[in-house]
């Protein structure tokens, strides 16, 4: 699916009758919120506006390692819930389709084509516009949407929804730090490599380095050192919403999924299949929590949690395991301090170990920042965000881990209002669903969301 070129007139041609829904972000969010739209039965057409990446790879699956591989399971994986086999049949179609099968665990870079070629059905439809260019500024006005793109040109809508996914943290000042996803060079084969962070991302990295033919010593650090837990076959406990305890504080919470996880092994099953029985109702319980609750769970069960919900793939498990039975991979309880130069020029890492009050200070070659997106919303805001925000038409939650919106995804303005036309989608509204990164949630809220907007269309006559 490509790009319009940049000199294409815009926005769509005029035509009696048709109203267009400004996507803002063509990661995997706007991409799967795209094509749900498509398939309904409206008169909306759709605008992707994309300013960085491949359309529908965003950060995650822009990556070109073969070795990072989705930790989702293919039938989970489909973009239309409704549709299980749907990657799949994507799958099998490729020249080595047989080496698939619903259980399989995917390449990253697979799956971002797969989400690249989804729109394109609608290609030639006259209903789909893709743009290459980054949204600076959005407006609603005069019954609908006003949208500036950095080169200049402005787009009128309906609706926009936000799709603008992860906040990616800002660039270390020292400039002795590396992102995540940054695209570096590899570090020297045999240079001590420090990364910050010990989960999927660590992973990626480590296999990455791997993959580079890297001997150095590479030594992971995070404040308690839990890694991602491994992917076990299994079957989701049956978990109703009369079983849940909606509003509970969260030790009872944590008391109530431990008692899920001995009920899951007492049948043979693994604590796996507890927490995949309550998969589904992750955004239940948290819109059950007030602030207080949340902030809990924040401080004390979310690490938990994650490790144990984001699991690996047992092939990224192994190589792993094998790295810290060889040595070369040291996991380590440690807060990391700041980088410095050394007088030599070369980087030193300055790290504090779990239950020691002096500094080490570790000469490295490359320090690699894996802590993570979770980031404030408003101090690490792109334009358009901190637009926004400065405007009062969009506000962060109380625990700033998001844009406040609302069940449907409607924007909450600094004065409480739910906007009538601005929407946001994926990560951005994580503050409201907390579950909301992975595909298995985006695609539900895509297609929720999407025939929201078709209904109120409908029923705007
Ligand atoms: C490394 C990694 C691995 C993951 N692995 C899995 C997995 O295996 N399985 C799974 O289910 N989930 C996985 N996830 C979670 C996941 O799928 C992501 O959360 C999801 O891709 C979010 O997509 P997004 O489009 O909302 O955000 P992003 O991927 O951040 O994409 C947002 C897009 O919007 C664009 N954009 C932002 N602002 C603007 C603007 N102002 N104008 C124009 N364009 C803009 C950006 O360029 C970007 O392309 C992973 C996430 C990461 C980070």
């Amino acid at each position: 699916m490509s790009f319009e070129p940049a000199d294409r007139s815009l926005p769509f041609p005029r035509q009696e009758g048709w109203r267009d829904v400004l996507v803002i972000g063509g990661g995997a969010s706007g991409v799967l919120f795209a094509a749900n739209l498509l398939r309904q039965d409206t008169d909306l057409r759709v605008t992707v506006v994309e300013g960085r990446h491949l359309l529908g790879c965003g950060i995650a699956y822009s990556t070109t390692d073969p070795d990072h591989l989705l930790n989702t399971r293919v039938h989970n994986m489909s973009a239309f819930p409704e549709d299980e086999g749907h990657f799949l049949r994507w799958l099998q179609d490729l020249p080595n389709g047989a080496d698939y099968d619903r259980g399989s665990f995917v390449g990253r870079a697979t799956y971002g084509s797969y989400l690249s070629c989804l729109l394109s059905p609608w290609q030639a439809s006259g209903r789909l516009l893709c743009l290459k260019a980054d949204c600076v500024e959005i407006h609603e006005r005069d019954g609908g949407v006003k949208a500036r793109l950095d080169d200049g040109r402005v787009l009128k809508g309906a609706y926009a929804v936000l799709a603008t996914g992860h906040v990616v943290p800002k660039a270390d000042p020292s400039g002795l730090v590396s992102g995540a996803w940054d695209t570096a060079a590899p570090p020297a084969p045999g240079a001590p490599v420090l990364i910050i962070g010990t989960g999927l991302s660590m992973v990626d990295q480590v296999l990455s380095l791997e993959r580079s033919g890297h001997s150095g010593p590479i030594l992971a650090i995070s404040r308690r050192g839990l890694l991602p837990r491994t992917h076990a076959a299994g079957t989701p406990l049956k978990v109703t919403r009369e079983d849940l305890p909606l509003g509970a504080p969260v030790s009872r919470l944590l008391h109530w999924l431990r008692a899920l996880a001995r009920q899951a092994e007492g049948a043979g099953g693994t604590w796996r299949d507890a927490l995949d029985g309550i998969r589904p109702w992750v955004s239940t319980l948290w819109q059950g929590m007030d602030t207080d609750q949340r902030s809990r769970f924040l401080r004390h069960a979310a690490t938990w949690w994650e490790v144990h919900r984001h699991r690996i793939p047992p092939a990224s498990a192994a190589r792993l395991e094998a790295a810290m039975a060889a040595g070369q991979l040291l996991i380590l309880k440690a807060a990391f301090r700041r980088a410095e130069r050394a007088a030599d020029g070369g980087t030193l890492a300055v790290i504090t170990p779990r239950g020691q009050r002096a500094e080490d200070r570790l000469p490295v070659g490359r320090i690699i920042d894996c802590r993570g997106i979770r980031n404030d919303p408003e101090k690490n805001a792109q334009p358009l965000i901190a637009g926004l925000l400065a405007e009062g038409a969009a506000r962060v939650d109380p625990l700033r881990i998001g844009l406040d919106v609302t069940g449907e995804g409607r924007l909450i303005g600094r004065d409480g209002r739910a906007s009538g036309r601005l929407f946001a989608l994926g990560p951005v509204s994580r503050a409201t669903f907390w579950e909301i990164t992975a595909i298995p949630d985006i695609r539900v809220q895509a297609g929720q969301m999407a025939a929201h907007i078709a209904e109120i269309e409908t029923a705007a006559g």
